[in-house]
């Protein structure tokens, strides 16, 4: 279980920069940042490679995905300018990491995407 790179850094084997964390997701900053903050939120106990491979059953974990991103994004202070949340799933987005993850982006105006 969490044989990934997250993984690793889930069971703090290599480092990362922890911001966020509760029973079930783990929150940390992106080390090749595409906005002044950037920050995944991932599920800790569950491996899930894509959002393709979701089921309904982790319905609630998905959604709480986006509420800890939420959570976050209110108590540093970035909900009134916005943000962004974005799921990258398999080749055409980019995903690189095959351990479902949200990416956080915030604090600048950021540029229209899907090009
Ligand atoms: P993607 O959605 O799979 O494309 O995003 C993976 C992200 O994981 C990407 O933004 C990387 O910069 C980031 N990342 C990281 O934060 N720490 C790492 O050790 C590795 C990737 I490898």
């Amino acid at each position: 279980m969490n044989d990934t790179l997250f993984g690793k850094i889930i069971r703090r084997e290599i480092p990362a920069t922890i911001v966020y964390e509760d029973d079930e997701i783990l929150g940390f900053k992106d080390i090749a940042p595409q906005a002044p903050v950037h920050v995944l939120f991932v599920p800790k106990h569950e491996l899930i490679p894509t959002l393709d491979d979701a089921t309904p059953e982790q319905a609630a974990l998905i959604g709480k995905l986006a509420l800890a991103a939420a959570e976050y994004a209110r108590r540093e202070g970035l909900a009134q300018d916005g943000y962004r949340v974005v799921m990258n799933c398999r080749e055409h987005a980019g995903q690189t990491v095959f351990h479902l993850h949200l990416h956080l982006l915030a604090g600048a105006q950021l540029g229209r995407f899907g090009s």
